[in-house]
């Protein structure tokens, strides 16, 4: 099922033409009504009228979330206020959020995405969509709630927090579609089993998650244990918010990005240059029908790939792999690159091991240490001393095979790891900066 057939399966080249006109009347406009890139295209010695074909984008300069910090609050606006129907902001690890503002096109257009987005996940008309993402600052909540709305659903806004009642809502309401964190999903079926109530027996049958890295083997224990199909969905509130892409149930494999509104770039993270199409690097994102705060090649610091082959549920939008994580993610332990993905998909293969751990990096007598926090099953908890020993070396000699760095593993009793409500936090880094 599509949403909008005629934009959903525009054949490749009446995308690229509507990209590379939608590009040209963003260029001229940004350069037009932002001093900010005005100055960037003038540093870069570029004019608007340069942009010819679709491969002149990479003469443009990158925008970066420290240009955003630098022209806090409405610095990168391309409309005055009086035209900006909605503000949202992220908050950043330190320091200010980062400040987006709407159009009312802009929310249109979003929630059209939204309602794109709902649809590929097998969401329809008659569905009861259990939106539990945060209402608020946040995208996730209101950009949700718009795209489920205009398909039909009968929405229901949750917003994060109180699990309890969560669950009685989707008990009693009969919630067929979830949408919130993968890692709040996980904590939604524990909490579930804790009131004795069978998840899997629900109504429950799509979670649309995302806002936060996750993996191929974290989806199986959720679709195991919510009883759900698990489908990724893509964003950041710097080009959007949620529905920038989407898996398709059909083949729940990549996420469509809308190319009628985006043009998307894999550069090699260190040189900024634009890798060979389906390599895997950075994400670059341009937004081609933003009023409010357009963004020309933004970095987006998550890694991915392009995938170009055609999928089998028709969309001619091409797709991105799933987000390996985030460049600013990756960490540096004894000088070897760690992606906390990387240890997430070794706890998933091991039997007795539940999918709640954490990172812990820290520095000792100068060298870097890293200990891994993760939780065992009650089974596994109540196990011989001998048991837990193997289980720790197994551990400890797999994350030693894939990364090459010895590490602490801590085996920890269940539901000690701090549950989250919205983006689960995987790793403290108390090393001395
Ligand atoms: O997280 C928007 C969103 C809401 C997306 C609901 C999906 C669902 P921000 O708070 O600005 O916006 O955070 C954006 O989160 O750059 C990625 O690093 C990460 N992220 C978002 N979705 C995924 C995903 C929202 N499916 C940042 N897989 C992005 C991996 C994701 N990482």
């Amino acid at each position: 099922m599509l949403w909008n057939d005629e934009f959903e399966t525009l054949p490749r080249e009446a995308i690229e033409s509507l990209q590379l006109k939608r590009l040209q009347q963003t260029v001229e406009r940004v350069y037009a009504t932002v001093p900010f890139y005005r100055r960037q295209f003038d540093q870069q010695g570029v004019k608007p009228e340069q942009i010819k074909s679709l491969n002149d984008l990479s003469r443009l300069p990158f925008t970066l979330k420290q240009d955003m910090r630098d022209n806090y609050p409405y610095g990168l606006f391309a409309v005055p206020l009086d035209q900006i129907v909605r503000i949202h902001a992220s908050s950043g690890t330190t320091g200010k959020p980062t400040v987006v503002g709407y159009t009312r096109r802009d929310i249109d257009n979003w929630t059209e995405m939204m309602a794109r987005s709902f649809v590929a996940a097998g969401a329809h008309r008659g569905d009861v969509i259990h939106n539990a993402y945060g209402y608020g600052l946040f995208t996730g909540g209101l950009g949700a709630h718009y795209g489920a709305e205009r398909i039909g659903a009968s929405v229901i806004p949750m917003s994060g927090g109180n699990t309890k009642k969560q669950l009685m809502i989707m008990q009693d309401f009969g919630s067929t579609v979830i949408t919130c964190t993968p890692s709040y999903s996980l904590y939604l079926a524990e909490a579930a089993a804790e009131e004795g109530i069978d998840i899997r027996a629900l109504k429950l049958r799509v979670g649309i998650l995302g806002a936060e890295p996750w993996s191929e083997k974290m989806r199986a224990e959720i679709e195991e244990k919510v009883g759900i199909k698990a489908i990724d969905i893509y964003g950041l509130s710097e080009i959007l918010g949620p529905g920038v892409g989407i898996e398709c149930i059909e083949a729940q494999s990549g996420l469509h990005i809308w190319e009628d509104h985006f043009i998307v770039e894999v550069i090699d993270p260190d040189s900024g240059e634009v890798l060979p199409l389906g390599e895997q690097g950075e994400l670059v994102i341009t937004t081609i029908t933003k009023e409010g705060i357009p963004m020309i090649r933004y970095r987006t610091r998550d890694i991915t790939r392009i995938i170009a082959e055609p999928c089998v549920c028709g969309r001619t939008h091409r797709r991105l792999a799933r987000m390996s994580g985030r460049s600013d993610d990756m960490l540096i332990i004894r000088g070897v690159n760690v992606f906390p993905s990387q240890i997430e998909s070794v706890l998933m293969d091991i039997e007795g091991v539940e999918p709640h751990y954490l990172l812990i990096v820290d520095r000792e007598e100068n060298l870097d240490t890293l200990e891994v926090q993760v939780e065992v099953n009650e089974q596994t908890f109540s196990d011989e001393i001998k048991v837990l020993q193997d289980l720790t070396s197994r551990i400890q000699k797999e994350i030693k095979d894939i990364l090459g760095i010895t590490c602490r593993v801590r085996l920890v009793e269940p539901k000690t790891i701090a549950r989250s409500e919205g983006k689960a936090k995987r790793v403290i880094d108390n090393r001395p900066r």
